[in-house]
């Protein structure tokens, strides 16, 4: 039995007919680990391909018996229209990822069976009751031990991605911050891979750099430290999403730096407390937040901050303010973003009942496009200084800027890496006419 994983593309990087992928983009494209992971999960007698839209065209005349899309909200509507073409060519089609996980009644309108949360759980009883010509519309097992799978890297094109050497040690996260997908996916659990498997995992990454992709990879000290103490042999250099309370532990922080920590992706979310406060964010202290990243460039690592704009208790002074502290606190590379209701979440609950979504065109909802009437301030402002913002700080001037400074605490080639970011930023920003 054949069966294709399909993960769909925005309009503006879809590869269509003979069209080539923008080589410059390339920056962004890496990992693909959800659609590698589904594959690694699939029986083994079941033959698998992946194809990403971002480097290829569907082929619609596919000989496979079964159709998987995996795909977040911004690529629902496209994943629906992908799902429909097959289905008319009597393809079974099944779903997975984020939204359909937090949205499977939408979802299941448009395939054969929705997998609710993570594949391995699912994907074998979903081939299994095909077989039997059972196939139910929703599955939802829920996964209890994370563990390292064989991996199917080999079935993506590796020369079309900035790295495929990517790793995941964690799943998910205990905290509630009202606002985010993972806390609904996954309830507010964390899973963990023993950390003898993370190890052999990495042995088998030749390149020097190593991604996790885990959304906290430090919420559990103990494991997180257990983990770095085993990794300073490899001698890897790796880069991380981690939460600003990391730098209150200092011994954490050098095991880190030991273990070859070069950059870090930090959600510092809003310079307002009383936002992070009322989103539930509170052990986040803005206050904090210069001295924390202080103590990642004394020890080599870089920043690329995250913040997002328009939170309730979000003034219309936060802006200047956030393009201030980014400058004073030598934010090394910048994830901005316009606050975006996700489905699922309890912020498009909440803002759902108080009528204030006034865009449901999920093709929008990519966290650049303001879809919600704010509190303290209009759309137009929100959506006019979210671009001022980012086109300030990747303007030539300050990039470059930067990257000088940076020689007096980052490696190299952070500094090349950053630069990269930087100007794939830029030209994404110039692309949607931002700048
Ligand atoms: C790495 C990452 C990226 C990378 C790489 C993405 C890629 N194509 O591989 C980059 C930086 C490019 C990226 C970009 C974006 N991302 Co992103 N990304 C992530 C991150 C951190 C990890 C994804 C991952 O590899 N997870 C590991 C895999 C194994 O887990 P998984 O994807 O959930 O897949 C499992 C299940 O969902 C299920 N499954 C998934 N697909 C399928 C399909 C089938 C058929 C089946 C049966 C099961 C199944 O099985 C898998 C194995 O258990 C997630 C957060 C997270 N923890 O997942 C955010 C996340 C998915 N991203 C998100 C967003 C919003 C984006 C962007 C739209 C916006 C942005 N500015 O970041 C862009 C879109 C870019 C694009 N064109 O694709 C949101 C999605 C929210 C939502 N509700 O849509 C998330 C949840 C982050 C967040 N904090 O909210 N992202
Ligand atoms: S925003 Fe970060 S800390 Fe909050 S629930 Fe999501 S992953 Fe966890």
């Amino acid at each position: 039995m054949k069966f294709v994983i399909i993960c769909p593309a925005a309009k503006e990087f879809r590869v269509v007919g003979r069209k080539k992928a923008s080589s410059r983009m390339k920056i962004f494209r890496f990992s693909m680990l959800s659609a590698i992971q589904v594959a690694a999960s699939a029986p083994q007698d079941v033959e698998v391909e992946i194809i990403d839209e971002n480097v290829e065209p569907i082929n619609f005349n596919l000989d496979a018996e079964i159709i998987g899309i995996s795909f977040m909200t911004f690529n629902a509507p496209r994943a629906y229209e992908i799902a429909t073409k097959f289905r008319a060519k009597g393809k079974v089609v099944i779903f997975g990822g984020y939204h359909p996980t937090l949205m499977p009644e939408e979802a299941s309108k448009y395939c054969d069976a929705v997998c609710i949360g993570d594949a391995e759980s699912n994907i074998g009883k979903i081939f299994k009751d095909y077989k039997n010509g059972k196939l139910k519309k929703i599955y939802a097992y829920p996964y209890k031990e994370f563990r390292r799978l064989n991996s199917k890297k080999n079935l993506i094109k590796n020369s079309k991605y900035f790295t495929t050497s990517v790793i995941q040690a964690t799943r998910g996260c205990c905290n509630k911050c009202e606002f985010c997908s993972i806390s609904a996916f996954y309830k507010q659990s964390y899973k963990k891979k023993p950390i003898e498997e993370v190890i052999e995992e990495i042995k088998t990454i030749k390149r020097k750099q190593i991604l996790f992709i885990d959304d906290n990879l430090v919420m559990d000290v103990n494991y997180a430290k257990r983990l770095f103490e085993k990794m300073i042999p490899l001698n890897k250099n790796w880069y991380s999403q981690i939460e600003v309370n990391v730098t209150r532990d200092n011994e954490l922080l050098d095991l880190m730096k030991k273990s070859g920590c070069r950059g870090v992706f930090v959600g510092f979310e809003s310079l307002s407390q009383d936002s992070l406060n009322n989103t539930g964010k509170n052990f986040n202290k803005s206050s904090f937040y210069k001295e924390a990243v202080k103590k990642f460039h004394e020890r080599g690592i870089g920043v690329l901050g995250a913040f997002v704009l328009g939170f309730d208790h979000d003034k219309i002074d936060i802006f200047n303010k956030t393009l201030n502290f980014l400058k004073e606190a030598r934010i090394d590379a910048l994830q901005l973003t316009v606050l975006t209701p996700f489905p699922g979440t309890p912020l498009f609950k909440k803002m759902d009942k108080e009528k204030r979504i006034f865009d449901k065109n999920w093709e929008n909802y990519d966290l650049s496009n303001v879809v919600m009437k704010p509190a303290n301030m209009t759309a137009e402002e929100l959506s006019r200084d979210y671009k001022r913002i980012l086109g300030e700080f990747y303007s030539w001037s300050r990039i470059i800027s930067r990257s000088l400074k940076q020689f007096l605490y980052l490696h190299p080639t952070e500094i090349l890496y950053f630069f990269l970011v930087s100007y794939g930023y830029r030209y994404k920003l110039k692309k949607r006419g931002y700048i």
